[in-house]
């Protein structure tokens, strides 16, 4: 058995004084710190949302469409995002309070401008992989416990492709350690990802 910790965007562009925060997304910072201490996991892995400044998720290279508007990108609808986590800027680096020194290996994502990445694992449009799943598969990961930003984004659509691209891997998120943009998209993104196969638990079952 090998288990791993996979932490979310826990990112400064995420909490609040970020360019897209999430409401009380620093509260998780904390958890992720606990849950990292006591979890006894073998590995530790981050993603990090890490776009150009010129990404097609941004309002700002669309003319005319405003921030939370929808548009398309590769083909998809798309939220029109306002400018974040932009490589190289204090809006993409982790929160500052949070222990990456038991970080073992991160995922950079979002990088090509053509086409958004939610997931850890691929591109929205499925056609282009990162070195996650890859990553997690050599070094024989049996569970996979995710956390972190956002609860309706990125750690929706990290959990569904963790079922998806790690076959036969336990996969569970600890609830409490998410927080989300949009009440409603929370709710279907639990309801979702419970379908999907997987489990949901607290932060309090986590190293007792
Ligand atoms: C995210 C929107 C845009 C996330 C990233 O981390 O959930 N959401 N980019
Ligand atoms: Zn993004």
């Amino acid at each position: 058995m090998t288990r791993a910790l996979l932490l979310i965007d826990i990112q400064n562009g995420f909490c609040p004084g970020g360019n897209l925060p999430v409401a009380d997304g620093d509260a998780v910072v904390a958890i992720a710190n606990r849950v990292i201490e006591k979890g006894g996991y073998d590995l530790v892995v981050a993603s990090q949302d890490w776009h150009p400044a010129n990404h097609g998720s941004f309002a700002s290279q669309h003319p005319g469409k405003k921030p939370f508007d929808m548009g398309v990108l590769s083909g998809q609808p798309q939220v029109m995002w306002p400018d974040h986590c932009i490589q190289g800027t204090p809006d993409a680096e982790f929160h500052p309070d949070l222990d990456t020194a038991r970080i073992d290996y991160v995922q950079r994502k979002g990088e090509n401008p053509a086409v958004d990445s939610y997931s850890a694992f691929r591109d929205n449009d499925k056609a282009a992989i990162t070195g996650l799943s890859d990553y997690l598969k050599s070094k024989g990961v049996t569970e996979l416990d995710l956390m972190g930003l956002a609860t309706d984004y990125c750690v929706h659509f990290s959990a569904l492709d963790a079922v998806d691209m790690l076959p036969g891997a336990k996969i569970r998120l600890i609830a409490d350690g998410c927080r989300g943009i949009d009440p409603k998209g929370v709710e279907e993104a639990l309801a979702a990802m419970a379908h999907a196969g997987v489990e949901i638990i607290d932060s309090t079952r986590i190293g007792i």
